[in-house]
């Protein structure tokens, strides 16, 4: 089973699933691996529901870090989890702005012991989409082309990342979600921003966690995913984006499928911050 690459536990504002139970549903679902990526998103705005997502990336690499050695060293963790050699691997879900790309680029560096980073724009002008406020007085064409322009500018700017999260995050929470998405509609900006990425060894994730959250389709749109791949790009993740047990792992059997059918025979998983190509099947 693909691992999965998109999961958040406790250290997560806006979740208090307790790793161990995420670690125990993966191996319920057949992974021996999974990356955890709790959201860092410096300078999140002040919200209605008065959320934080600052993360305490030292305590969180330290707890990590010796969480690993105990699942492969400890009795009773291994028996809690149902696996005797479970492989952790630990990320970060980077939430990234044109106003922090420039401090986030030693992100990495400045934190040694991560393997993976998800760059996600959570927030646009200041705030996030999530809340319907946002598309308040927009137009959703143009709120959906502006979200998509300051991920051109993230890429031109930001590079402490291996793959760009929920890329169309925002037709999550649009009033008409992508019912009214015309083919190739935005790509004038994601063609420019898939080729940096592209050329700097950047990958694409596909994000599971649309499909129960009342979508059809899971992140990104096929058209979306058909210009990565026409452009070149090679380096997919598979997340399911779970804040709670029950939708780890959710519909990656269905991803592994789509993503066969678009032609790409391999996912990877990363270590150190440097990808593994691994086949899918
Ligand atoms: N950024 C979150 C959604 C959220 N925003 C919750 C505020 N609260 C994506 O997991
Ligand atoms: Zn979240
Ligand atoms: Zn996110
Ligand atoms: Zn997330």
């Amino acid at each position: 089973m693909i691992p999965d690459y998109h999961l958040h536990t406790e250290f997560s504002g806006d979740c208090e699933t307790k790793v161990l139970d995420v670690i125990k549903t993966a191996v319920s679902k057949g992974m021996n691996s999974i990356c955890i990526t709790d959201h860092n998103d410096l300078d999140f705005p002040d919200t209605p529901d008065d959320v934080k997502f600052d993360l305490n990336i030292d305590e969180y690499i330290r707890y990590m870090t010796d969480l690993r050695l105990k699942l492969l060293t400890d009795e009773e963790i291994k028996r809690y989890v149902g696996h005797d050699s479970f492989d952790l691997r630990i990320g970060v879900e980077q939430g990234v702005m044109p106003t922090t790309c420039e401090t986030l680029n030693s992100y990495s560096k400045d934190h040694p012991g991560l393997d993976f980073i998800i760059c996600s724009s959570h927030v646009v002008d200041g705030m996030d989409p999530y809340y319907p406020e946002y598309f308040e007085g927009k137009k959703e064409t143009d709120a959906y082309r502006h979200y998509f322009e300051t991920i051109l500018y993230n890429v031109e700017h930001f590079n402490d990342y291996n793959v760009y999260g929920h890329v169309d995050y925002i037709f999550r929470y649009g009033p008409t979600k992508a019912e009214n998405y015309k083919s190739g509609q935005y790509h004038d900006i994601l063609e420019p921003a898939f080729k940096k990425m592209i050329y700097d060894g950047k990958g694409l994730e596909i994000n599971t966690g649309s499909l129960y959250r009342g979508m059809d389709y899971m992140h990104p749109h096929d058209d979306i995913l058909r210009l990565y791949k026409d452009l070149g790009g090679e380096i997919i993740t598979v997340g399911s984006d779970a804040h709670d047990d029950i939708h780890v792992g959710h519909a990656f059997k269905e991803a592994g499928e789509r993503l066969l059918s678009f032609g790409f025979k391999y996912y990877c998983t990363f270590n150190n911050m440097k990808p593994t190509f691994q086949k899918i099947d």
